[in-house]
């Protein structure tokens, strides 16, 4: 039906059957909060009425229920919806100064605050330019004649992507790009109303918003969230809440599984029941065959079907998904790279390269009803970085490499994420990947960059406080990437747990970690590839 928004669609379910439940929050302590789709528009409304002004509003809220509200409160009133981390873990002055940046970018004319975040904030003083606070107030009367609904034209979120160098550009999505996207989920992933499902990612950027906020009700099906702490903390939570919750529907970057993995090493799980989990998808970073594999023996006792797995590929500029597909026998090429699956229905995807489509290597471009129109503001990028022209028709160019065979993508790395020595081409990934892989010294987090296009340097972060030799260490590490890469290390930096640079939703920044080497700030001990010797710039 044309015109119709998620805010159409969320009156419609409260129509037919509003006592259904639509969003639980699992705390810490296991406490669990309930909406209804009824209470989540009463509440909602009660958002939308004190949006007097149709500005974007920013969000700033702790992962739960009144994140949801205040995000379907934007909707009912056709307000855009800008989500912000909120400063409360770890990094805090980095998330504030993110903060900061994205306030002055989006000039957001209110801001939706849970007022403890709001406090923490604050608390060193406000930033410039803060705009009018509006809390959630459960004690404004309803308006249950609301109508100053949005129409699909509208601005309905601004995601806020870092990016590589930490300037974050705020991506502008429509309610029909959301409304486009959420349906070729609906396809792929086989959603119904007996779809179940649980997600602890971060709630404030497209997987954990547009996957498991908006998803859902777009849906008509229930799903019950927790916090990515909680899950940091105890993967095994996750799984419990999967057997027990009888979830049919998750899934998680390649380092979750990974984590649930490690995590669940001696334990025994017996009682786990993962028999009905129909779709266990993985995406937004390189997904290892391997990483499926070693989850899929290892939880087979507990029902885990492989065939349950789907790699799937996207970004925050597409909305969400690009590409998907449910693993299978053929899915997995010569250099170990999994089957991202066909494009989405009603998009179209091309690989380019040197302005040309080819039949090999070159970068994704996509088209369709899901790509956005660009970022709120010129953010100096020129529009020919962002789009590209195949036969008059206007592309997104995703920056990410990789080919096509029989029509299902292969991602092979980002193109500024390139190493080029000696005249041959090495992705950045597959060298951190090769360093990290089997080593337990090491935590699986590596940047690879060049300096001035002559040094490759790795740095990489040590599993914890070790004693072990560390220029044996590098020397090893260096073997491993030319073994599996044919790439020579120039210079191993082993570095402390969590000082590699990434974004709020954990990708590498390799190029502000190749900023900080630059400026000696990278704290770590460089190891120059000419001798064994450690070279201590900072003792570890
Ligand atoms: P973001 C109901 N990347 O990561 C739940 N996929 O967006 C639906 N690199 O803008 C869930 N291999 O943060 C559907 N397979 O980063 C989930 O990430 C569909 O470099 C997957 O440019 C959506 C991922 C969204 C996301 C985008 C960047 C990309 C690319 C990298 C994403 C990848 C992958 C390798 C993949």
């Amino acid at each position: 039906m044309p015109g119709r928004t998620l805010a159409h669609v969320l009156l419609d379910h409260v129509a037919a059957d509003g006592d259904r439940l639509a969003f639980e929050y699992l705390h810490d302590d296991g406490r669990v909060d309930t909406l209804t789709y009824r209470e989540l528009l009463d509440r909602a409304t009660q958002v939308a009425q004190q949006l007097h002004s149709t500005g974007p509003a920013l969000l700033l809220y702790p992962p739960g229920l009144d994140f949801v509200v205040a995000v379907y409160g934007c909707f009912l009133a056709g307000v855009p919806a800008v989500p912000t981390y909120p400063p409360l873990f770890g990094a805090a002055d980095r998330i504030k100064q993110r903060f900061a940046r994205v306030l002055a970018d989006s000039q957001a004319t209110t801001l939706l605050a849970d007022p403890f975040v709001l406090s923490m904030l604050t608390s060193s003083g406000a930033p410039e330019g803060l705009p009018p606070v509006v809390t959630i107030d459960p004690d404004t009367p309803i308006d249950r004649e609301w109508s100053r609904l949005p129409s699909p034209e509208d601005l309905a979120l601004v995601q806020y992507t870092s990016g590589s160098t930490n300037q974050p550009k705020g991506v502008m999505l429509t309610h029909g790009n959301l409304m486009a996207n959420m349906r070729a989920i609906s396809d792929v992933f086989k959603l119904d109303t007996d779809t179940r499902a649980i997600s602890w990612l971060p709630p404030y950027h497209d997987m954990g918003l547009i996957g498991f906020i908006l998803t859902p009700v777009h849906g008509g099906f229930p799903v019950r969230l927790m916090s990515p702490i909680h899950f940091l903390k105890n993967p095994l939570e996750w799984l419990r809440q999967i057997s027990e919750q009888r979830v049919t529907h998750t899934g998680a970057p390649n380092f979750g599984y990974d984590l649930c993995v490690r995590r669940a090493a001696g334990k025994d799980l017996s009682e786990l029941d993962l028999s009905r989990w129909r779709l266990a998808f993985n995406g937004a970073e390189p997904i290892r065959m391997r990483t499926l594999k070693v989850f899929a023996d290892r939880f087979a006792a507990n029902g885990f079907r492989s065939e349950a797995f789907l790699p799937c590929y996207g970004l925050a500029e597409a909305t969400l998904i690009v590409t998907g597909r449910h693993l299978d026998d053929d899915c997995v090429d010569a250099d170990g790279r999994v089957d991202c699956g066909p494009v989405i229905d009603r998009h179209d995807l091309k690989i380019v390269d040197d302005g040309e489509v080819t039949d090999g290597e070159g970068e994704i471009w996509v088209r369709g009803p899901s790509i956005s129109r660009g970022y709120l503001n010129d953010t100096g990028q020129p529009e020919s970085e962002l789009f590209g022209d195949i036969d008059g028709r206007r592309y997104l160019r995703t920056g990410d490499l990789g080919y096509l065979r029989d029509g299902h993508l292969f991602v092979t790395g980002r193109s500024k994420d390139v190493l080029i020595q000696n005249g041959v081409n090495h992705h950045a990934h597959d060298i951190e990947a090769a360093a990290v892989l089997d080593n337990p010294l090491l935590r699986p987090t590596a940047a690879a960059f060049t300096i001035d296009d002559e040094e490759l340097v790795l740095a990489v972060e040590l599993a914890k406080r070790t004693d072990v030799d560390l220029g044996e260490l590098a020397v090893d590490v260096r073997a491993e990437v030319l073994s599996s890469t044919g790439a020579r290390v120039d210079t191993v930096v082993l570095c402390l747990p969590g000082t590699i640079p990434r974004t709020t939703s954990g990708k590498i920044q390799r190029s502000l970690a190749r900023t900080r080497y630059a400026a000696g700030e990278l704290g770590g001990t460089v190891v120059a590839a000419s001798s064994a010797t450690a070279v201590a710039t900072e003792p570890l």
